[in-house]
């Protein structure tokens, strides 16, 4: 039987295999198996004996009197996957996700995670904002009537709707006239009407993707989605043909949401050898049996130096690694007879490596010492990625999140091309992130443009900060501003760097949780304090909101209306419901509906904004030209789906006047495939695959084919080893020390310096590197109050057991990790799975501040990640994992389970 005959069920796949699901259900993977596969409201227990989804309690079900309805999963964790709430009369009573189709291996069910599965505990949890409120002791007007010092530690008192847009327009007029508009940081996105007065100052930071953003698309690699080095790689049925295929820094069981996890899985039972490269040996690595490759924290340039190193001397001694002809057609800069026309430089890639310029060949001896990784692992890993085979390197941007890695893309694009891993079957090179990891390619079904959003530009000039500095700007008011790294399509608008003085007096934000997610809560704290106001659009109460002063409560995508009878038409359009266009995988879209009315006070954004906007003498209609509604049928109604030819679009869904009329819409009869009766009921459209069909996908197979006629976007049309814009516009910003090398060279990492006396190997005061792995618990700050998945995820501070043992610590101690920047209390999980000298502080849970000892105890890793993880080189760049940090067992009171912990509630008083 093929692994990929559609006949097989996805269960019987994994019956096959009992011990392994076993092993990665008590892991917690995402993309869990279903409890059973019977039909929703179906009774009959299922024939193997599993779980089936429906019990007897469920009475609602059983007697058919509610309906399932497919309900958005909002948070930014990458996933877009099918969730399914059972609602009868406004109550949701059973949660599940796609088990309502045939699950077959080339058409899978798309199934959602453990928080998915837990959302209700989100929408309906304690902490849910219910009304305006401000903070008892603030007062309009700046100065001492805001009674800074209090915020976050004081009451709050409710206030009516108009009252507290009248304050957040009165005191923006007021702020405006006296200060203008540099005086008003946003922190948030759907703060445009800002940008209708004149403007406002905000961030601007690689966030997520590390170094990874540095001139992705000058090297010739991509920027898919809004992602550098995205979309490039193959398809998931493709990725059965390679014979390794290389995780670097991923752990896709964490935060790939939906199936990734399931399709490595296909590719290693299809005999796919895999390969883990990591400072941890995580769940996914474990899961897919992967040989370890170890790598200290943010030591990643000097392995793959060591690798480039090894790949030459293995082909030079005779061995066939080096794929030569792939770097002379298709790479510039990679010796001395491949360099582009524009380089300034002679210099190569190559005689670097050997040293001809710094008297060092890049010898595994030589990345030993700093990296950490047995010499004979260098080198099984040159051979292993060498010509000869069908690999596939995959990378997340973790990696790069580190100061020290600014080459570290360039080199893994560089160590591929070596291996001529690019354009063939079983051969590719990219990032995985989100729902394309393990899946490449264009989109197979895609949404219509959602034409409503707000959509101002910022007049004003130079806004940026870069985000790493904000406090510090903010608290000095003074910020440096060099361009942003990202504007519109385009990557990298450096601009040389000019010194701006400011007066900040009022922080706004929606959509992130900025005082919980940007390095040095401390003195984030410090600022808001100064503040003569902070707004918080929230459905929420997270730190942000807790040091704020007006509270704004906005609905959850589950809370509005799409039946004209029922009232108002009601209908979630803000950033979140954006992100569902292009964060499902490609194979499928979500159509997603309301469930609930809006909860208390709560109302949909577009209404904040625009009853803001009046009280602002603005046009509301300048902000949103187009009603929610009406985007929300403009992105069904622009839907399009592939024809078998894998080639042409057509229309998805089937509009009828009536459908129309029913929504009071805009728009002409249209003839698809599906219905939209049938379209909302289902909540998705899948596209179906088949082994050999059209849908498949190969990246960079056009340039490989014929690079001529297929340049890349370099300069060069090719893929630049040696890249002189890349180094042009680093050097332009006039903000490193040093100037960056066109090709990829090596720069100390964190480790080295984590060092008082690096030749001595004496420690410095900070020597453990705490980096913070993105939490299967929760999506970044969100989703972490569910206690379903707090009590199946401890959340601890996992650490090397030699590094335990030689404080005396083991598994459930408390532990105090401190530096400089502040103090965390986590529980130790003591494991072999990580290298000694680094400790992994999940990223995202909320702060639980203790005033007298200025400990937090909710583990919030910001409190120890400073500014001075900002790159050296690329000052937008959040190297957050270069933190240093000491740890010692804590002597003070055991920290309880956190779902044990009562929650952090806004209170009236
Ligand atoms: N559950 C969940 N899913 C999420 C998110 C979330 O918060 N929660 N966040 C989403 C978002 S916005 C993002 S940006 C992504 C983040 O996704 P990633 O950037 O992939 O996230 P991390 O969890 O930080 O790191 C992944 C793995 O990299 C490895 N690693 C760490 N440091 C190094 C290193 O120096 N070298 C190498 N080779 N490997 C290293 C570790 O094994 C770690 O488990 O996740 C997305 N998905
Ligand atoms: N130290 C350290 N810090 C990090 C990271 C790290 O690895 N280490 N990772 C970084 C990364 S990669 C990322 S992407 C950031 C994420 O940083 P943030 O974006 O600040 O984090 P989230 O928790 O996703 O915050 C989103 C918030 O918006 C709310 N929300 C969701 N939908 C809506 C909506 O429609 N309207 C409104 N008004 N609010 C909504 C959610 O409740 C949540 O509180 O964190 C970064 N911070
Ligand atoms: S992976 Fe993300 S979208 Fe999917 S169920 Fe989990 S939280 Fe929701
Ligand atoms: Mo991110």
């Amino acid at each position: 039987m093929s692994l990929l005959d559609g006949s097989i069920r996805r269960r019987d796949f994994l019956k096959g295999g009992a011990a392994a699901t076993a092993a990665v259900a008590a892991m917690g993977l995402i993309g869990c198996a279903p409890n059973g596969g019977s039909e929703a409201g179906a009774k009959e227990t299922d024939a193997d004996g599993m779980n089936p989804h429906v019990v007897e309690s469920d009475t609602a079900i059983l007697g058919d009197e509610g309906s399932w309805v497919t309900v958005e999963c909002w948070a930014n964790c990458g996933g877009r996957c099918v969730n399914k709430a059972f609602v009868k009369d406004g109550v949701v009573l059973r949660q599940k996700t796609n088990d309502d189709q045939e699950d077959t291996l080339e058409t899978p069910q798309q199934r959602s995670c453990p928080r998915g599965h837990s959302l209700r505990q989100h929408v309906f949890n304690a902490n849910r904002l219910k009304y305006p409120m401000k903070r008892k002791s603030w007062q309009p007007g700046g100065g001492e009537n805001a009674h800074g010092d209090l915020r976050g530690e004081e009451g709050w008192e409710r206030i009516s709707w108009e009252e507290a847009l009248g304050y957040v327009a009165e005191e923006l007029k007021r702020v405006y006239a006296d200060y203008g508009p540099r005086s008003v940081v946003c922190m948030g996105t759907e703060w445009q009407v800002l940008n209708l007065l004149g403007g406002r100052v905000e961030w601007n930071s690689t966030e997520s993707y590390g170094n990874w953003y540095l001139a992705p698309i000058q090297m010739g690699t991509t920027v898919g989605n809004g992602f550098p080095d995205a979309l490039l790689i193959n398809d998931r049925l493709d990725m059965l043909n390679a014979d390794t295929i290389v995780l670097y820094g991923i752990n896709p069981a964490w935060h790939n949401g939906g199936n990734p996890s399931y399709y490595y899985r296909l590719a290693k039972e299809n005999g796919t050898e895999f390969v883990f490269v990591g400072p941890d040996y995580n769940v996914s690595a474990a899961m897919l049996d992967a040989r370890w490759i170890r790598v200290r924290p943010g030591t990643d340039t000097a392995f793959l130096l060591a690798v480039a190193y090894e790949m030459l001397r293995l082909d030079e001694s005779g061995e066939s690694v080096v794929d030569w002809d792939f770097l002379h057609t298709y790479c510039v800069g990679f010796d001395a007879e491949s360099m582009p026309e524009d380089a300034a430089l002679d210099e190569n890639f190559r005689e670097y490596v050997l040293g001809t310029y710094d008297g060092q060949p890049k010898t595994p001896e030589w990345a030993a010492e700093i990296c950490g990784t047995p010499i004979e692992d260098i080198t099984w890993y040159a051979q292993k990625v060498g010509k000869q085979d069908n690999v596939t390197l995959l990378h997340s941007y973790a990696p790069s999140r580190y100061k020290g890695t600014i080459d570290l893309p360039q080199l893994f694009m560089t160590v591929a091309c070596m291996g001529g891993h690019l354009g063939r079957p079983g051969n590719a090179c990219g990032s995985v992130f989100n729902t394309e990891s393990a899946n490449g390619g264009p989109r197979l079904v895609k949404l219509g443009n959602p034409s409503k959003s707000a959509t101002a530009p910022n007049p004003l000039e130079r806004p940026e900060i870069c985000k790493p500095e904000i406090w510090r700007s903010l608290d000095e008011g003074v910020y440096y501003n060099r361009g942003g790294y990202r504007k519109g399509p385009i990557d990298n608008n450096f601009l040389p760097q000019e010194e701006i003085r400011f007066d900040p007096k009022i922080i706004v934000n929606d959509f992130h949780n900025p005082l919980q997610a940007t390095e040095d809560i401390n003195r984030g704290i410090k600022v808001f304090k100064k503040m003569d106001m902070v707004v918080d659009v929230h459905y929420r109460y997270t730190l942000t909101s807790q040091y704020a002063d007006i509270l704004l409560p906005c609905t959850t995508p589950w809370e509005g209306n799409l039946d004209k009878n029922k009232g108002e038409l009601d209908v979630a359009t803000t950033s979140t419901m954006r992100l569902s266009r292009f964060q499902c995988s490609r194979d499928m879209i979500l159509v997603t509906q309301p469930i609930i009315a809006p909860m208390y006070e709560a109302k949909n954004e577009t209404w904040i904004f625009s009853e803001l906007a009046k009280l602002l003498d603005l046009d509301p209609s300048e902000l949103y030209p187009i009603s929610d509604i009406q985007s929300y049928y403009d992105k069904i109604a622009g839907a399009e789906v592939i024809d078998v030819d894998g080639v042409t679009y057509k229309t998805l869904v089937t509009i009828t006047q009536d459908d129309i009329d029913a929504w009071d819409v805009e728009g002409e009869p249209q003839e698809g495939v599906i219905s939209l009766q049938d379209l909302l009921e289902q909540g998705m459209y899948i596209v179906p695959r088949e082994q050999g069909d059209n849908l498949g996908y190969i990246g960079y197979k056009d340039f490989i084919d014929d690079p001529e006629a297929n340049p890349r976007g370099s300069a060069s049309g090719k893929m630049e080893i040696y890249c002189q814009a890349k180094a042009d516009s680093i050097n332009g910003i006039g903000y490193a020390q040093e100037e960056l090398k066109p090709y990829p060279t090596y720069h100390p990492s964190t480790y080295e310096n984590s060092f008082s006396n690096w030749e001595a190997k004496e420690s410095g005061t900070y020597p453990f590197l705490m980096y913070q792995p993105h939490y299967l618990r929760r999506a970044h700050t969100n989703y972490d109050e569910n206690v379903w998945t707090q009590e199946a995820f401890q959340n601890p501070v996992f650490i090397s057991a030699e590094d335990a043992a030689a404080k005396g610590i083991e598994t459930g101690d408390t532990v105090l990790v401190f530096n400089d920047a502040g103090k965390v209390l986590r529980q130790a999980s003591v494991t072999n799975l990580i290298m000694p000298g680094g400790i992994a502080m999940p990223h995202g849970p909320r702060t639980y501040l203790d005033p007298e000892t200025g400990i937090d105890f909710g583990g919030n890793e910001n409190m120890l990640v400073d500014a001075n993880t900002q790159d050296e080189f690329f000052p937008h760049m959040n190297g957050y994992n270069s933190c240093l940090v000491d740890f010692e067992k804590y002597d003070g009171e055991a920290l309880s389970a956190d779902c044990m912990r009562e929650p952090v509630l806004w209170t009236e008083e």
